[in-house]
């Protein structure tokens, strides 16, 4: 076939940079950058170039898969189906509607079809044991925005583009590529804040690729920030350096503030932070005093044992110094699609607590519960235990803390039915394996990345390649299994089921999008944006508030359920390190350019070159051991132990010790041949599912207790 040049956007991360894709329709021959997109400006990431790599792979799943025995067999799509909604139907008819398990994985965040669909089918299956991503990333973020602004969907974002100072704690933009803060080409973008004579500190217990590019790094030890964070507000108040400006008559429960915080003097919390008390002083004074600063936050403020209270304590630092919806500080975006107020209009603002876990009592957020919570429903027998599940493009055995203990309950399951792309640790114990299309098969408009990023823009992309006969994307199956379980329900049901099918098949999300953009800020067109191939710019970000704040109209800075945690922030502060066992070490993660959570170590050129599944330790906690660099270790936790590379770096503060995730590939039964090659450990055995912030219920994926030792011989 002849080869084309078609645009399309990358769908797999935030970032949603415009690609050149030259291809036959079917195979993937080239990705590069578009260098005409207005955003991303020709900018691509190795990922995005292994693209071709993912869509031309022969592991990759094409027909439906049922367990036979130890093998899979193909089925026709009917078949699979059906049998999915029949036993889906089966368990919720017998045992109640929480009977079955639904596990939503990341790369459903990333599809506007996937994410419309799978609230469809959600709201047909009504369980309350429904889990996803969101509590091991992004929950505590957004339930701090429900409580502070109303809406989980209100997220300040730092204004990149035009900021002084930039505080990042816990996040690595420079290998993310930056998340809850959509901006292609980070590099590009911080040598830019550099060159206008801008600021860029980085707090982090490992000194990350972003550390090696800004004007000063501190180690922090995990978990700490919060402290940290209380003593900037601290010394922000005691030298009366706040500021609030325009917002001031927005704020509710602003008197309160100084006095939560008097407690949290640099001196107090220095010790357990690792932090002097000077050098917190000097961040807080520069910050103050730049003409405009943003302070940030993402996975290493998210997911540990002050999650909540970290996300609260870096919007009150911006909100007070004065940098709060304001050029050059943190802003909210205004996309094309406003997603605030669909998630006002349709309900979804992120209710909290309306019912809880039935063996932890852990509390739902915006219907789902914590992954803390994943295992032991599925367990502990009674009313309400998980018998079946679903699972949407997750990985949670290799993705959630304690994913050894997940496996042994997915494999005691009655039914299991996998919505995925891969045949890989999670989807090998499901007795239906539904592949979706992949990638660019599909359409793409990139509606969370839009309302989370630097600039506001906007892009929309038709699919690049044909959609391969006799194949269905991930929203066509989600809305199959709603409609045929509601068919089986009888009833009413029965009759209009179908009718509903038909319709919102022939509509497609297609219509959704187009109302929502006619309904937007802009408003647009859906076929202005196909008529614009490398997305269009609507400038930058401007002063959203308090119109933003709908109907809740003020900023609750001091919700309740935030301040009474702070007694227990204090009492942290008491001891240095009080979660640090005797000669142990904290573990945290690490993220590499090549690789994406769990699922793209099948790409040859991804996984080419050094190991990269390797423990970093610093020199002075090796020697303690007698370790040496390349030698095989035991790292043991709570939970479990794995063997790994070791090697000494100063990159990581003494006792302190870095693991990615995403690996510890090569079960039985999965069919990834390169990742299968390249196989490392999972971090995620030693991870600790019970260890939670008890204000969100997000696990502390990060300053996990360990020991290591040399592999006896
Ligand atoms: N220790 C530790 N653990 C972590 C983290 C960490 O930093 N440290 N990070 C956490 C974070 S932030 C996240 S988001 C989670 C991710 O957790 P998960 O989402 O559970 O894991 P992924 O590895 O992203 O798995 C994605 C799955 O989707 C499939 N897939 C890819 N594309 C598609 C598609 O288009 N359709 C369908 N149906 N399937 C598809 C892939 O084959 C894979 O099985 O991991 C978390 N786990
Ligand atoms: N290349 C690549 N890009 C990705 C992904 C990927 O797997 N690979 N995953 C995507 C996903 S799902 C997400 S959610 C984003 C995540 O985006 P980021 O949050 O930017 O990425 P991380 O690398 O997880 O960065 C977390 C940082 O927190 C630090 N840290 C750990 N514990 C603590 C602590 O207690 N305090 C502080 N201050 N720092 C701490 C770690 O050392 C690390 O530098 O990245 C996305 N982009
Ligand atoms: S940064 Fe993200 S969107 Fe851009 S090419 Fe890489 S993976 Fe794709
Ligand atoms: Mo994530």
């Amino acid at each position: 076939m002849t080869s084309k040049t078609s645009y399309g956007i990358c769908m797999l991360c935030e970032a949603a940079c415009g690609i050149v894709v030259e291809h036959d329709g079917t195979r993937v021959e080239r990705v590069r950058g578009d260098e005409r997109d207005p955003f991303s400006a020709g900018h691509i990431c190795p990922k995005g170039v292994a693209l071709a790599d993912l869509q031309n792979d022969p592991d990759r799943i094409r027909r439906p898969l049922r367990k036979r025995g130890d093998e899979f067999v193909e089925i026709p799509w009917d078949e699979a189906l059906e049998e999915a909604a029949e036993r889906i139907w089966q368990i919720q008819s017998q045992h109640g509607n929480d009977a079955l398990g639904v596990y939503t994985g990341n790369p459903t965040g990333h599809s506007y079809t996937a994410i419309l669909s799978a609230d469809h089918l959600n709201k047909t299956l009504k369980t309350r044991n429904r889990f996803s991503a969101g509590s091991v990333d992004a929950l505590p973020r957004l339930l701090v925005s429900r409580l502070m602004y109303g809406n989980q969907a209100i997220l300040p974002i730092p204004d990149l583009e035009r900021t002084d100072y930039l505080l990042v704690l816990g996040a690595n933009p420079m290998v993310s590529n930056g998340s809850v803060m959509t901006a292609p080409d980070i590099a590009a973008r911080l040598r830019a804040l550099r060159a206008r004579g801008g600021k860029l500190v980085v707090i982090d217990p490992r000194r990350n690729e972003t550390a090696e590019v800004a004007d000063a790094h501190y180690f922090i030890r995990p978990s700490t920030d919060a402290l940290f964070l209380a003593a900037i507000l601290n010394t922000l108040f005691a030298e009366n350096r706040t500021t609030l400006d325009r917002v001031a008559p927005m704020l509710e429960g602003a008197d309160a503030l100084p006095g939560l915080f008097e407690a949290f003097t640099p001196e107090r919390v220095a010790a357990a932070v690792g932090i002097d008390a000077d050098d917190i002083r000097k961040i807080a004074r520069d910050f103050s005093d730049a003409p405009t600063a943003a302070c940030y936050g993402r996975l290493g403020t998210c997911v540990q044992d002050f999650a909540a209270l970290c996300s609260w304590l870096i919007d009150l630092v911006n909100i007070v110094s004065g940098n709060f919806d304001r050029k050059g500080g943190s802003m909210f975006p205004a996309p094309a699609t406003d997603l605030a107020a669909l998630a006002e209009t349709i309900g979804q603002r992120g209710e909290f607590d309306r019912w809880r876990s039935r063996v932890s009592n852990l509390p739902e957020f915006n219907g789902e519960l914590p992954v803390a919570a994943f295992a032991e429903e599925m367990e502990n027998p009674g009313p309400g235990q998980i018998r079946g599940l679903l699972t949407h493009a997750g990985n949670p055995v290799l993705s959630l803390p304690n994913g050894r203990r997940l496996e042994r309950a997915f494999a005691k399951l009655e039914f299991m039915v996998s919505i995925d792309i891969y045949r890989n640790e999670t989807t090998r114990h499901a007795d239906l394996i539904l592949p979706p299309t992949f990638g660019l098969e599909r359409e793409h408009y990139p509606i969370v990345g839009h309302a989370v990023a630097v600039r506001n823009t906007v892009h929309y992309a038709r699919p690049v390649l044909d959609k391969p006969a006799d194949s269905l994307d991930d929203w066509e199956i989600l809305l199959d299994l709603a409609t045929r379980i509601e068919k089986k329900r009888g009833g009413i049901g029965r009759y209009l089921a179908p009718a509903k099918h038909a319709v919102l098949h022939a509509l497609g999300p297609r219509a959704l999008l187009r109302g929502l953009l006619r309904l937007g800020p802009y408003p647009l067109s859906l076929k202005q944006l196909e008529a614009a191939p490398h997305g269009i710019d609507l400038g930058p970000l401007s002063p959203r508030l308090p119109k933003l704040l709908g109907k809740q109209g003020r900023i609750q800075v001091a919700p309740k359920i935030l301040t009474q945690d702070l007694d227990r922030l204090e009492a942290s502060a008491q001891t240095p390190g009080p979660r640090r066992p005797p000669n142990g070490l904290l573990l945290i993660g690490r993220r590499s350019l090549r690789s994406n959570n769990s699922w793209m170590h099948n790409s040859e050129r991804l996984v080419k070159g050094r190991d990269r599944c390797v423990l970093l330790m610093h020199p002075l906690d090796a020697s303690e051991r007698g370790l040496e660099g390349g030698q095989s270790i035991v790292l043991k936790s709570a939970v479990g132990q794995i063997e790994v590379p070791l090697e000494i770096s100063d990159e990581v503060m003494p006792g302190v010790v870095s693991l990615p995730h995403g690996w510890g590939h090569g079960g039985a039964g999965t069919q990834q041949r390169v990742a299968n090659a390249h196989a490392g450990a999972s971090v995620n055995d030693v991870t600790d599912d019970r260890r939670f912030d008890p204000v969100s219920g997000t696990t502390s994926l990060n300053g996990v207790p360990v020991s290591v030792s040399a592999v006896s011989a």
